[in-house]
């Protein structure tokens, strides 16, 4: 048998497998016959209608269900939006050396964007089906539920691997953040209410945090607009470099130049001025460094490397947040300390918390997933403690509205990557 280079691909020369499929021969068939009977077309065979092409791609269901290891089976998971750094760091765009040093980030597993853009990925999904779904009359306990599946089947939850980042923020009206029911919670969603709806998801730690307002009546429209100016206005004015004060200052500029005209009253928009956005460090929602709503002379710089939440609040109140309600936020302190615990629940408690969430923050209805009951008394003890931080929900004055808008950008050598960005905000 003398080995000859095939010339041309003959029709059975088709890899077995993907004969199977039918795929090919419809193909084949489309390709081949017409053209091979003579331009003339004398006797041209009647084109059979082309039956739809099968789509193999894998399209996800509703309500999501399909991990997205099985949509991205390269395990390539999509940018997010790109923004060049300017002034004296716009150099970093076609430098080689940056360049260089982002292909060395994508090979090292601890650095690689691909996690952070795989829960990325996740939040864009289950948020699409949130806002399409969540309606006034739907219980706030259902509203967290329809979102936590839609997370825990998407990123394949498994252990401190990858899971949900924090508590569904599910924050309301004058309440602007930290708000998620507890078991038994009984509160459901109004026509007239203002919803923040904050996720979090998390691949290997890395921590995709970003959020929305939704809103079913136009009254407070243009509160959302002005607020989602204002994150605009920081992603766009954040980079290596950028003073944490000047960046609240281009926040707030944007913030104040918006008011709301409510039952014929107009109202100035005020950002919050003791809530903020932060850095994120694996496994640790708050990196340390926050970003400010207001202008301040925080010289602290962002630097390169460095993932941010940019998140702004704005309100038609004070513009100021106090404490208020029931707990259902925690997070067991990074640097927490090794104080001998004399409830022995107390020590329990804190093994299930270490091997459930590590430093991930957590809610009530998380523990009790993880199978903890009557755990209030020693829960309470682990906060007195100071080994573990209670989070209340943080509210301005009641009767006043506020809402939030938060992306996470990646500070890249090269440029800017807003990776929670989407096609809806
Ligand atoms: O992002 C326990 C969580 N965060 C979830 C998120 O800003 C966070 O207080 C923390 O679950 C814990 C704030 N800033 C002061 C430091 C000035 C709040 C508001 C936004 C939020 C929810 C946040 C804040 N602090 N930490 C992240
Ligand atoms: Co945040």
């Amino acid at each position: 048998m003398i080995a000859t280079v095939p010339t041309e691909k003959k029709p059975d020369e088709v890899p077995p497998a993907a004969a199977a499929d039918g795929e090919e021969d419809e193909e084949m068939e489309e390709e081949g016959a017409p053209e091979a009977q003579g331009a003339g077309g004398e006797g041209k065979k009647k084109k059979k209608k082309k039956k739809p092409k099968k789509k193999s791609k894998l399209e996800q269901t509703e309500p999501p269900t399909i991990g997205l290891t099985k949509l991205f089976p390269d395990g390539n998971f999509p940018e997010g939006e790109l923004q060049e750094y300017k002034d004296d760091n716009s150099y970093r765009t076609n430098s080689e050396e940056k360049r260089y040093d982002e292909r060395m980030a994508m090979e090292d597993p601890e650095v690689t964007y691909n996690n952070i853009r795989r829960a990325a990925e996740v939040h864009r999904q289950v948020r699409k089906y949130a806002r399409k779904t969540i309606r006034p009359g739907m219980r706030m306990l259902e509203i967290a539920d329809l979102i936590e599946n839609g997370v825990r089947n998407l990123v394949e939850e498994n252990g401190l691997e990858s899971g949900i980042g924090f508590p569904t923020g599910l924050s309301l009206n004058h309440c602007a953040a930290h708000y998620s029911p507890n078991s038994g919670d009984t509160i459901v969603l109004g026509e007239k209410d203002v919803l923040k709806v904050d996720i979090g998801v998390h691949v290997k730690g890395r921590i995709c945090d970003s959020a929305f307002t939704l809103t079913f009546d136009p009254t407070y429209e243009k509160l959302l607009e002005a607020v989602k100016a204002a994150t605009d206005t920081g992603v766009r004015e954040a980079g290596i470099d950028v003073r944490l004060g000047e960046l609240a200052g281009y926040i707030q500029e944007t913030m104040e130049s918006y008011e709301v005209e409510v039952n014929g009253k107009v109202l100035p928009v005020k950002p919050i001025e003791n809530l903020s956005g932060h850095t994120i460090a694996p496994y640790q929602i708050h990196g340390g460094k926050s970003v400010l709503l207001v202008k301040n002379d925080d010289p602290t710089k962002m630097e390169e490397g460095e993932y941010f939440a940019i998140e702004t609040f704005g309100s038609t109140g004070r513009g100021k947040v106090i404490e208020q309600g029931e707990v259902s936020h925690y997070a067991r302190k990074v640097d927490a300390p090794h104080v001998p615990l004399r409830l022995t629940s107390a020590k329990a408690l804190l093994k299930s918390i270490n091997k459930n969430f590590g430093t991930l923050p957590w809610c009530r209805r998380y523990l009790e997933r993880a199978g903890e009951s009557k755990y209030l008394l020693a829960l309470n003890h682990l906060v007195s403690q100071g080994i573990v931080q209670d989070y209340p929900p943080l509210c301005d004055v009641r009767g006043s509205m506020t809402a939030q808008f938060e992306h996470t950008i990646l500070l890249r050598p090269t440029r800017k990557e807003v990776v929670s960005r989407g096609d809806d905000y």
